[in-house]
């Protein structure tokens, strides 16, 4: 069985466990990071030079990387099938959201996330927070205009792409005390990640 250490609580373990789910893959996850700790000891840093959670361990095989974790299970457990097809047009496709949710979307989103739910209410900066906001908000009208006359991220199925970049629409539509802006496909496409029991289980929780 594969092992998965992270909290819980971590947008990119998330994502992981809610691939798990999608395959009905069992694995055993270990609390890391945070609170939790064993992500800075030694043995934790053999595994995952970054000190970051997730770290996903596979018999002998170590990978760390959210991304490059659920492009391996997908590909060692998923089989043939829609989540990540094998042509190189279709794959190339969700990999740029994939990859579009590094570059662009979290390093705009992780300010809103920190500046509210990871700061006691005293210390918000409510100023930052709003221009963050609208920052964020225009990384997010990109993805509501790709989905525009689709369903998913990349047209008819569900993919790994949904599951990255629903992960993150959690912590926008789920933040408490912002102001979004409207995006009726970004908000119909979220909405409809709610019949998904692996975003309900384990990405529809408590921001933490
Ligand atoms: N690009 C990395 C980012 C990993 C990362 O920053 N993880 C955060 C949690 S979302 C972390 O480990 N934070 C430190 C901690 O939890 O102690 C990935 O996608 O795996």
């Amino acid at each position: 069985m594969i092992t998965i250490w992270g909290r819980a609580n971590s947008v990119n373990v998330q994502k992981v466990l809610w691939l798990c789910e999608e395959l009905s893959l069992r694995y055993n996850r270990i609390d890391a990071g945070l609170q939790f700790g064993h992500n800075t000891e030694a043995d934790y840093l053999a595994m995952n030079p970054m000190g970051k959670v997730p770290t996903l361990v596979d018999g002998d095989f170590v990978l760390w990387e959210s991304n490059s974790i659920l492009r391996y299970i997908v590909m060692q457990y998923g089989g043939p099938g829609t989540l990540y097809p094998a042509d190189p047009k279709a794959r190339a496709s969700i990999d740029r959201w994939v990859d579009w949710s590094l570059s662009t979307l979290q390093p705009a989103e992780r300010p809103v996330f920190w500046g509210i739910v990871r700061t006691p209410e005293a210390e918000r900066d409510i100023e930052k927070i709003a221009a963050d906001v609208v920052k964020v908000a225009e990384v997010w009208k990109v993805l509501d205009a790709q989905l525009r006359g689709r369903g998913f991220v990349e047209g008819k199925s569900f993919t790994i792409a949904d599951i990255v970049l629903g992960a993150f629409a959690k912590r926008w539509f789920g933040m408490p005390g912002i102001e979004r802006a409207r995006m009726p496909d970004l908000e119909r496409w979220y909405a409809s990640l709610a019949t998904r029991p692996g975003f309900n289980t384990h990405v529809d929780v408590e921001l933490t």
